[in-house]
């Protein structure tokens, strides 16, 4: 890893799940426990919007007290210790929890959302999600009722940043998988593209992932414990 100046690097739940925070398809994970189509696609949320939130509410209150692992912080010392050589770590995080940025991160790219916005469905006004925010919460911006929903892409809905995602990998000499078990598209595409462009491509998770055998390097572990092995 020495040498590469321009990472990309995408996150997973499992950057996470050291910190507490549940993945998605681990045994007993989300979607043992919530079907996709009840609470993660556009549909879900025109069908019964009070589900949804508290599909999220839920969630969001699965991170109160949760802090982040060592992994997030090896990775913010990573993007600090590239800068200072002129180089750049693009973060490309699927995780719509806050935990990259409190451990210092900066440059993320935070293609499915996040957790503590909402987004007003009519005009796509973004503020901070709070307590009382509801399906009936009317947009402050357009005045809209009814359109406040969780500001997460869902399933069937286009990840955001895949143009800046696209011209970091162009620009990229290593991509890195950490923590995501390589099942969701377009994030799942990733590494094939990087491999495209003939640059190593490093796994970093607990076991090998849905696309392990695009990878050219891969360490096997908990994130807490691999990545700041593998930073170092
Ligand atoms: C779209 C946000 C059109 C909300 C999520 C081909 C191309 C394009 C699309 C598709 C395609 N094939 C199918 C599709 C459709 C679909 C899709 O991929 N379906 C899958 C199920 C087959 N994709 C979409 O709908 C996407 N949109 O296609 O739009 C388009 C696309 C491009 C251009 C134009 C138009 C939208 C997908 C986004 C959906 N939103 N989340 C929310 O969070 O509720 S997805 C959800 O899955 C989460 O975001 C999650 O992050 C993501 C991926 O899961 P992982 O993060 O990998 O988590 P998982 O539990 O699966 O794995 C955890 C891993 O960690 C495991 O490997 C485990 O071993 C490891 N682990 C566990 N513990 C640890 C650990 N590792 C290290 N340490 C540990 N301690």
């Amino acid at each position: 890893m020495q040498s590469a100046k321009n990472i990309v690097i995408l996150t997973g739940a499992g950057v996470s799940a050291d910190s507490g925070v549940a993945t998605f398809r681990d045994a007993g994970g989300i979607w043992a426990q919530y079907s996709i189509e009840e609470v993660a696609t556009p549909d879900a949320f025109s069908r019964d919007p009070e589900k949804v939130h508290g599909f999220y509410n839920m969630r969001r209150a699965g991170l109160a007290g949760v802090e982040p692992n060592a992994a997030h912080f090896a990775l913010a010392r990573l993007e600090r210790e590239l800068a200072a050589r002129g180089g750049r770590l693009t973060l490309v995080s699927q995780n719509v929890d806050d935990l990259h940025r409190r451990a210092g991160s900066e440059n993320i790219l935070a293609m499915h959302g996040a957790l503590a916005e909402a987004l007003c469905q009519f005009c796509r006004h973004v503020v901070p999600w709070t307590e009382d925010l509801s399906a009936e919460t009317q947009c402050p911006d357009c005045g809209s009722a009814r359109g406040m929903r969780p500001n997460v892409v869902w399933f069937g809905e286009v990840p955001h940043h895949l143009d800046a995602i696209a011209m970091a990998l162009a620009e990229a000499d290593m991509f890195v998988a950490i923590g995501t078990s390589g099942a969701v598209y377009p994030a799942a595409g990733l590494v094939a593209e990087a491999r495209s462009l003939h640059i190593p491509c490093v796994e970093l998770n607990l076991e090998p992932s849905d696309n392990a055998r695009l990878f050219t390097d891969r360490r096997y572990g908990k994130a807490s414990e691999v990545v700041p092995e593998w930073v170092e």
